[in-house]
């Protein structure tokens, strides 16, 4: 069994230190993409990797590549990486154990004095979220070809604020291409945000693929009014026709089996005033379900819903689809990669299968990728109680330094 090992007590010192920015009074993290909070992060980050002896590169939409070089620096990287962006009310290791792993490798490779053949990539890729730009992914979706630079830099905030103009405010605005050359392959470690590895006893979760995903933003047009005047015969209330849209779009989960998993989380009101009668609400719906088709059927019968209660309540209705990807099966080889190393640490591992989007299903079109899922505690994310162990922690580094060792290959 091997004996290159993490060092658990700085990897754990470095999630305190990062938890930091953005720290919450309930003890978790909100730090949305391109905030102050997040640039404090990015800078935190790129202090360390150069400390760590990385070469440090940043592209058009603000991704963040540390390289340690390998002997061959004309070989296509391997990459590892996740998000140091959070949910406005999130957790201290979603997405940043990702980063922080790919650091903590790197540094105990270097205690080691071990030594590849391809380069090395630590990346943070730019709003994986998607809390406050976009429907997630804008980062790793635009280094593969998802959007446009031109796209990705127009995309707005709630405020107007654009991804453009907030990365030149934080200085992440860099001068290098986004995307366009080869990958040799992508392993990201991530908590796994369910409970399914800590009911089985298990550290390593070796992930298969991950389900497809919709969002849709549903936006419904009725008439401001008076809140005490206006008889409630003469309203076009868009209130009264979101209310009914959300329940019954929720209800459509169970005419599927295995059902799609649907959810309303984001709801804005205009005017949102307590005594006028609400003009316009938009909502968004996130679906997700691992066969593609099953999710477009359901889809389907959503879209038919809100047609339904907007000609039913005389009200405006418009369906943008904000985002969409297909379910991904990981590579196999990436997959096998990371049972290998598992077991070279004797480390028992199940195959697991994502329900969560992670950067890594972005990558996986353009390169072999693969995902390592350690437990978190209770299955909670998206969640300021989100918590994880140490021991759990390492774990995953190991793997995952051992996966890139193996890919990249140890001279
Ligand atoms: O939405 C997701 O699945 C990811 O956690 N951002
Ligand atoms: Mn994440
Ligand atoms: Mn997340």
């Amino acid at each position: 069994m091997t004996d290159l090992r993490c060092n658990s007590q700085r990897l754990w010192n470095a999630h305190t230190a990062m938890a930091v920015f953005g720290a919450t009074p309930s003890g978790g993290v909100g730090r949305l993409a391109l905030t102050d909070e997040d640039r404090q992060a990015r800078d935190l980050f790129v202090t360390w990797a150069r400390e760590a002896g990385c070469e440090i590169r940043i592209d058009g939409v603000g991704n963040i590549f540390a390289r340690r070089a390998g002997t061959n620096p004309a070989a296509a990287p391997v990459m590892t990486g996740s998000h140091l962006d959070t949910q406005p009310l999130g957790g201290r290791f979603d997405g940043i154990f990702g980063v922080l792993a790919g650091l903590e490798a790197v540094r105990a490779l270097n205690d080691a004095d071990v030594h590849h053949e391809k380069p090395i990539d630590i990346v943070c890729w730019t709003d994986e979220e998607g809390s406050r730009f976009g429907d997630g992914c804008l980062g790793s979706s635009a280094f593969t070809g998802g959007r446009t630079l031109a796209e990705t830099l127009a995309m707005t905030d709630a405020d107007g604020l654009s991804v453009g103009s907030e990365l030149q405010r934080i200085g992440y605005a860099g001068p290098e291409p986004v995307g366009g050359y080869a990958v040799d392959s992508f392993f990201e470690v991530h908590i796994e945000q369910g409970p399914i590895l800590e009911n089985a006893g298990l550290q390593i979760g070796a992930v298969e693929g991950a389900q497809a995903a919709t969002v849709y933003e549903i936006t419904i047009t009725g008439e401001e009014g008076h809140a005490g005047t206006l008889p409630m015969t003469l309203r076009k209330d868009a209130m009264r026709g979101a209310a009914e849209m959300i329940h019954r779009v929720d209800d459509v989960a169970f005419e599927f089996e295995p059902y799609p998993v649907i959810t309303v989380g984001h709801v804005r009101v205009r005017p949102n005033s307590r005594n006028t009668i609400p003009g316009q609400v938009v909502f968004t719906i996130d679906s997700r379900h691992p066969d593609t088709e099953t999710l477009a059927a359901a889809g389907a019968r959503m879209v038919a819903i809100c047609e339904e209660v907007s000609n039913t309540q005389g009200l405006g209705l418009s369906i943008n689809v904000k985002g969409h990807r297909d379910s991904v099966a990981f590579d196999t080889q990436c997959i096998q990669a990371v049972r290998d190393a598992a077991n070279a640490l004797g480390i028992p591992h199940m195959d697991i299968y994502s329900g969560a989007g992670h950067d890594a299903i972005y990558l996986a079109r353009t390169c072999p990728a693969g995902m390592i899922f350690v437990p978190c505690e209770d299955g909670i994310s998206h969640n300021e109680a989100e918590n994880a162990r140490p021991e759990d922690l390492a774990a995953g580094t190991d793997v995952l330094m051992h996966a890139l060792l193996a890919r990249a290959g140890r001279v």
